[in-house]
């Protein structure tokens, strides 16, 4: 069930320090956390808010295109990338529309501000759909996950497919301690629109069955975690798949794991409601390859949440 999730929100509304981030909007924060979910106790997707699952299933499916340009997303109507190239855009010597400082904040607290930012986001999403030259130039977000996860640049000038080597090695080698993936490259962060937050996950074989661990150095509890938690059980779903093996536990490590201040009340609608029974995943069985998977290969049985709960994303 989803135990592991509502436990660790109250846990952090209980415990959790009032510290500052780098957004300022304020958090509730704590240092280190882990959770542990069965796979096989079905598939955790939360039910006590909606989540929408084709947009983690759009968003992991263009990880593993090695794809980091938000034109993808916008193609299948996922905007959950938007602010981080519509930021680099606002900020570039080109852009000569209305002021869009602090968009992420005064979007919240400026009724009218707030309609001038949609606007020119509407604009923006337009042109990177309809201008090629302008959405390899805007809809990028640098060398985010996709370029690490497929094309890990070395000092010698070779790529390395972090993620065709691991399923290579859990195949040959799946008693190997060195079944792991790592996003966060040193040597790339200062390019990238966001350092990755999922910093590295790591495999492990046991029993025919394939576990997955991921360390998030730092985790919006509210916004983010539930599609984290879906895309990375996702992932080791896809991957099992491939390799012939069962699917294990989704583990998730986490350092910063906070609560913004402005989804406190949120969190709390969330905890009152009682967890229903967690959906099944089905996947399309005649696609044997990772690489392969389109969104209709990826289908979601007995998903039956309580409403969705809307909070703003802090930018
Ligand atoms: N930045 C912040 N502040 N929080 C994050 O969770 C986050 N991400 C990614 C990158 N930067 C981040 C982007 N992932 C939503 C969900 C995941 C995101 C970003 C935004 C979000 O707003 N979800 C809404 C629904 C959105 C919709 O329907 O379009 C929700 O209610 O769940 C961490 O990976």
């Amino acid at each position: 069930s989803e135990n592991a999730y509502l436990q660790m929100c109250q846990h952090i509304i209980n415990n959790g320090i009032k510290k500052e981030d780098r957004t300022g909007t304020g958090t509730l924060s704590v240092f280190g956390y882990q959770m542990r979910f069965d796979l096989n106790q079905g598939f955790p997707l939360l039910t006590t808010k909606r989540i929408p699952f084709r947009l983690i299933a759009s968003e992991l499916l263009w990880f593993i295109k090695g794809d980091t340009n938000i034109r993808y997303l916008l193609q299948h109507n996922n905007n959950i990338w938007n602010e981080w190239a519509f930021k680099n855009w606002v900020e570039s010597s080109e852009y000569n529309g209305p002021d869009m400082t602090d968009f992420g904040r005064r979007s919240l607290i400026d009724e009218q501000f707030n309609e001038l930012y949609q606007i020119e986001m509407d604009k923006f999403k337009e042109r990177i759909l309809s201008d090629d030259e302008f959405a390899k130039k805007y809809g990028e977000l640098g060398p985010v996950y996709g370029k690490q996860w497929r094309n890990w640049e070395t000092a010698r000038g070779e790529m390395i497919d972090q993620l065709k080597n691991v399923i290579e090695e859990i195949k040959r080698n799946p008693d190997s301690r060195r079944l792991l993936v790592v996003a966060y490259n040193p040597g790339e962060v200062s390019g990238m629109a966001l350092p990755p937050c999922h910093s590295l996950f790591q495999f492990y074989v046991a029993e025919g069955k394939l576990s997955c661990q991921l360390y998030q150095r730092s985790a919006d509890i509210f916004l983010g975690v539930p599609f984290n938690i879906a895309s990375y059980a996702l992932l080791t779903h896809l991957i099992a798949q491939e390799c012939g093996l069962q699917v294990g536990d989704f583990v998730h490590t986490f350092g910063d794991a906070h609560i913004y201040v402005n989804h406190i009340e949120q969190i709390n609608t969330q905890l009152s409601r009682e967890p229903k029974p967690l959906p099944t995943l089905k996947l399309n069985t005649n696609v044997t390859s990772v690489f392969d998977f389109e969104m209709d290969d990826i289908e979601l049985i007995g998903y039956d949440p309580y409403p969705a709960i809307k909070a703003p994303v802090a930018v």
